[in-house]
């Protein structure tokens, strides 16, 4: 084959283009790297500013694919520095006979699919066209320096110095007055070791970043053991682990211990001097602003603890910010840097640079002049080096044009529109929120198999469907919604480039989920790919991930417990199990206050809990019914759903303990739902009520109960409600719905405990009766408004669509959301689950507008 025409063009020998050559070359597919740089390394060839280190420990940033190299090379400190980690790429290139398989100094400047070929043109700036059947972008996620958006730039006479394209011979500052600009992890690592050269350094800081220190030393002794008693296991470990490093999981809020407990808890990841260990201290750093708050406070303390004057350490104290939604830095003596006299930190905040000049900088009311300045400005981060490339694909669409409000890709491999190109860490998968190894390694295989996959298979093309890319979106941005990401001007978010749209760019939810989807995309046919060739084709179509990612998380976390079911446990053991499954739970908000009590209920006193409002009254009186499939659960039972409706909704909760089967079968509950309604309306003044506004509430049974009390006080003339707030009700229990065999296992509530809290309640000769199955009422109309939610994963999903749809025609007002990648049990799990706050906030709403 000519080496104009090859199978496969790689962009970038960067140690993921250096791997996928290997992997090319062992199964034949003729290729052509091409790079820009003299030599292998990527980001390792590129910046090589003073103190450039791995974040990430050596140990865990080394290819995995060579086994032999693990004995062959040994990482001389934890954090090695880039000179050793360019020789180690070398290393492999010489070893593996890469060189051979890259051209250097080659920079590709367009891209174009043939559609009637099939291929891709390649245009390089040495005027070679290349044509190729695949196309893969291995150019890194931090490669194109970003402009440094400052006037005057070009005015400079002086030597100017960019860290990410730091020259090769080094540079010697000694007694020279120097000038960086940004306070991100390149000037965190350079600025001590510029200022042990530099007569008077001075550092113009835009945000303040956290940074922990390294704590560098030899290789940790522990990790060396555990890798060489057992590699497999530890590397098994990293590939499903969150960010590609094995470390343990949190189990502990950030809020759930004493302030002085939690510092020092944070002392021992501190003084692990590792990037992941301070966020990794509690299970709630990432999704909770208070408990965030713990950490970045703690990392105050520490700077003011180092930096001696107060008003720099103030200065250098992130604040309106939470941990780790910038990139968290990590440092050797950064902080301590600032105790030296010939360093200054200028605030651009309160001195902003009005122009670098021909022989300094003017900034606030000074003007100073300066032997070099050093920019640290970062990069136009994860797509930059992708669009830096003009690529079109079908139909003359350009890459650029349909990035233009955020990169849609699916899997953060492939995007619609631009068949056979692959990108390396692209965005939308885990890339820079993971150690870039183990996303390399990962992406490099998925491409290799894919494509062999077509080869032996016949096909020539393979594209994502728009079904499935709009999907992925849908998902990374479930992913990130529950973050505390999205209010930070990061370059995660494309902030830090003027111009570009405000994405979350990574995929955050994780590297070992994100590994178990691109695998299952490919076991399921390659779901959401089609593939053709002269003589087939594939479509398999559908999204790969619809479940919130945080329920996704609950449901795995419960499955690995391997709990025994519930119905296989009598209704006194099934009650015992969730009373003590309710203790670990968050208690939900404070409210007013509560007050327990017993009203008369339809054959003997019930008791209740009501929830008051800090606010003065009288309030509007929801009656709440519980959920536990009339068998389980107590006025007590959805404590924090109560609490959180309570204070949201600023009305009072009364949550009624309704009688239970087996003991009494229907419709005792639905008697006493009703018996409990009216008592409420009678006695509205008492209790602190407004007897005008009264509406009703339930989840599960207890919406059930709540539908039917609903419709006996419209039979029955009374008592006059405003609204019915119905949470994944169970409405027809006289026959199965779709819903209960698509979900019929898996997502907690399942069908045989649906069957089961039937049997336990009413006969199957009962269950056609409107108060059991409130659907099946003559006439729904004449009800008050109602708000019903259901979720998708829910086996009662149908008949609480259904029951929606009927009132609807019914006549009656009705607010209807449908739970997108909810359970039947995850939207009311108060300060669990954040993916099921908009749906409560909701909730929340809908009962305003009842009174309103
Ligand atoms: O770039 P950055 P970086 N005027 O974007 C400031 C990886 N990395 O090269 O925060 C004034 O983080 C900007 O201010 P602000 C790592 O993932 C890894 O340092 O935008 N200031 C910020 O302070 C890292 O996150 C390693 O307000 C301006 C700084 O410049 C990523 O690369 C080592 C400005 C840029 O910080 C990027 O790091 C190094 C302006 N006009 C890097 N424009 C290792 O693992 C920008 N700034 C070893």
């Amino acid at each position: 084959m000519a080496r104009n025409d090859v199978d496969v063009v790689v962009v970038g020998a960067g140690f993921a283009g250096m791997y996928l050559l290997h992997e090319l070359r062992k199964l034949g597919f003729s290729s052509r790297v091409l790079e820009t740089g003299t030599d292998v390394g990527g980001t390792w060839y590129w910046n090589r500013y003073p103190g450039a280190r791995c974040d990430i420990a050596t140990t865990d940033y080394s290819y995995t694919w060579d086994p032999e190299l693990h004995d062959e090379w040994t990482w001389s400190e934890k954090h090695a520095a880039q000179p050793e980690i360019l020789r180690y790429a070398q290393y492999v290139a010489k070893k593996h006979d890469l060189y051979s398989g890259i051209d250097f100094e080659v920079k590709v400047e367009e891209a174009e699919w043939d559609e009637v070929a099939k291929k891709w043109h390649v245009h390089t700036s040495t005027g070679e066209t290349i044509t190729c059947r695949h196309y893969v972008m291995a150019t890194g996620c931090l490669s194109v320096p970003k402009d440094p958006d400052i006037k005057g730039t070009d005015r400079y006479r002086g030597p100017v110095y960019v860290t990410g394209r730091w020259p090769h011979e080094g540079v010697d500052f000694t007694g020279q007055r120097v000038a960086v600009i940004g306070t991100g992890s390149s000037a965190i690592q350079s600025i001590p070791h510029i200022a042990e050269q530099a007569k008077e350094l001075v550092i113009f800081q835009r945000t303040p970043n956290f940074s922990v220190p390294a704590i560098n030393g030899p290789q940790p002794a522990d990790r060396v053991a555990r890798l060489k008693a057992d590699r497999a296991t530890y590397e098994a470990e990293a590939k499903l682990s969150m960010s590609g490093v094995p470390i343990e999981l949190p189990t502990v809020s950030a809020l759930g211990v004493p302030r002085e407990t939690a510092f020092e808890m944070l002392e021992k990841s501190w003084q692990r001097g590792e990037l992941l260990s301070l966020g990794a201290t509690f299970m709630d750093a990432g999704t909770n602003r208070d408990a965030n708050e713990v950490i970045a406070e703690f990392v105050r303390t520490k700077i003011r603890s180092i930096v001696k004057d107060p008003e720099t350490a103030e200065l250098l104290s992130p604040r309106g910010y939470p941990y780790g939604t910038k990139r968290p830095c990590m440092d050797t003596n950064y902080y301590q840097t600032f105790n030296l006299s010939h360093v200054r930190l200028v605030d651009l905040n309160t001195k902003p640079i009005r122009s670098i000049t021909e022989t300094g900088i003017e900034f606030g009311d000074e003007s100073k002049e300066f032997d070099a300045i050093v920019y640290a400005t970062g990069f136009d981060a994860m797509t930059g080096a992708i669009v830096a490339v003009d690529i079109t694909g079908k139909d003359g669409l350009t890459l650029k044009k349909k990035w233009e409000n955020g990169p849609l890709t699916y899997l953060g491999l492939t995007s619609v529109g631009f068949p056979n190109l692959y990108m390396i860490t692209g965005p939308g998968s885990p890339s820079v929120l993971s150690n870039m190894m183990v996303s390399i390694e990962q992406h490099v295989e998925w491409i290799r198999d894919t494509i062999a996959k077509m080869r032996d298979e016949g096909f020539e093309t393979i594209e994502p469907t728009p079904v499935a890319e709009e999907g992925w979106r849908q998902h990374c941005t479930d992913c990130a919604d529950i973050t505390l990401f999205q209010d930070t001007n990061s370059w995660y978010m494309g902030a830090n480039v003027p111009g570009k749209p405000r994405v979350l760019f990574p995929y955050i939810g994780g590297v070992g989920r994100y590994r178990k989807i691109c695998d299952e995309v490919i076991a399921r046919g390659h779901l959401g790919f089609e593939l053709k060739g002269p003589k087939n084709a594939s479509r398999v179509d559908g999204v790969v991930r619809e479940i919130q990612p945080d329920v996704e998380s609950v449901l795995e976390a419960m499955a690995l417990m391997n709990l025994p079911t519930m119905e296989s446990m009598s209704p006194a053991d099934a009650r015992t199990f969730s009373e003590m499954s309710s203790t670990m739970r968050p208690p939900g908000p404070e409210v007013g206050e509560i007050v327990d009590g017993t009203l008369p209920g339809a054959d003997g006193p019930i008791e209740y809990r009501l929830y008051r409002p800090a606010t003065p009254g009288p309030h509007p009186i929801v009656v709440y019914y519980h959920g536990g499939g009339w068998v389980i659960g107590s006025h007590t039972s959805d404590d924090p759903l109560c609490r959180e409706l309570c204070v949201k909704s600023d009305v009072v909760i009364l949550s009624v303990n309704y009688r239970h089967a087996p003991e009494h079968r229907f419709p005792a509950a639905a008697d006493d739902a009703f018996a409990a309604l009216q008592w409420v309306a009678a006695n509205a003044a008492s209790l602190g009520g407004d007897p005008d506004r009264i509406a009703v509430a339930g989840w599960s049974a207890g919406g059930n109960v709540a539908a039917v009390a609903t419709q006996l006080a419209r039979d029955a003339g009374g008592p006059a409600l405003r609204g019915q707030l119905l949470l994944t009700p169970a409405v027809d229990g006289s026959k199965t719905y779709p819903s209960m065999r698509e979900n019929a296992e898996g997502y907690i509530l399942t069908k045989a405990l649906m069957d089961w809290f039937w049997e336990h309640y009413a006969d199957p000769s009962d269950r056609s009766h409107p108060k059991a199955s409130p659907l099946l009422a003559e006439s729904l109309a004449g009800l008050p408004p109602a708000m019903i939610v259901t979720a998708q994963y829910d086996p009662l999903r149908d008949e609480g669509n259904a029951y929606a749809e009927a009132l609807k025609a019914a006549g009656v007002p009705v607010q209807h959301l449908k739970a997108k990648g909810h359970t039947h049990t995850s939207i009311g799990m108060v300060d669990v689950l954040p993916s099921g706050k908009p749906a409560r906030n909701e909730m929340a709403e809908a009962l305003r507008r009842f009174f309103a």
